[in-house]
């Protein structure tokens, strides 16, 4: 199968806690490359724009507040199946039910501050990948 690339956050709830070295060691020694990686602190509009999709939910509002309260590392993946490996690697939404050994099992505080973002298919991840980063910052 050809690469693939994903598009990634490691959210504040994670960044706080200084668990980035950890994260990146699960995506690593699960077959993923960083191929782009830098810390922001998201603004409201940056947040309000990436989440627009959930914008309807009830969490909306805290989802956005949560994104802005600290700086994230937002990463671009590349490796075989590369959108799904990660969801594999990170486990369920919901860290009661998230597998064991991935990283919300081991590392989320809750269903919303649940420590890292992935795309969801192929046309969110390149969505997400220009959202944040220009091509000349893609270094595979
Ligand atoms: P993500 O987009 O962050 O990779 O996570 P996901 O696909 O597993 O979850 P999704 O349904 O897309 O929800 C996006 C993020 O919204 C927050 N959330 N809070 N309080 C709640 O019930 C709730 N539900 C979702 C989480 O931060 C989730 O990752
Ligand atoms: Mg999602």
């Amino acid at each position: 199968m050809a690469l693939e690339r994903t598009f990634s956050i490691i959210k504040p709830d994670a960044t706080r806690r200084n668990l980035t070295g950890k994260i990146i060691a699960k995506l690593e020694e699960g077959g993923l490359r960083v191929v782009a990686s830098k810390r922001i602190h998201m603004t409201k509009e940056q947040a309000e724009g990436f989440y627009a999709v959930h914008k309807e939910r009830p969490f909306f509002g805290e989802l956005v507040e949560f994104m802005c309260s600290e700086p994230v590392v937002v990463q671009v993946l590349e490796g075989e199946n590369a959108i799904a490996r990660n969801r594999e690697i990170m486990g369920a939404t919901n860290p009661a039910e998230a597998a064991a050994g991935t990283i919300r099992a081991e590392f989320a505080e809750s269903i919303g501050e649940n420590s890292v973002h992935g795309s969801d298919g192929p046309d969110t991840a390149a969505q997400e990948i220009e959202y944040f980063f220009s091509k000349d910052e893609l270094v595979g």
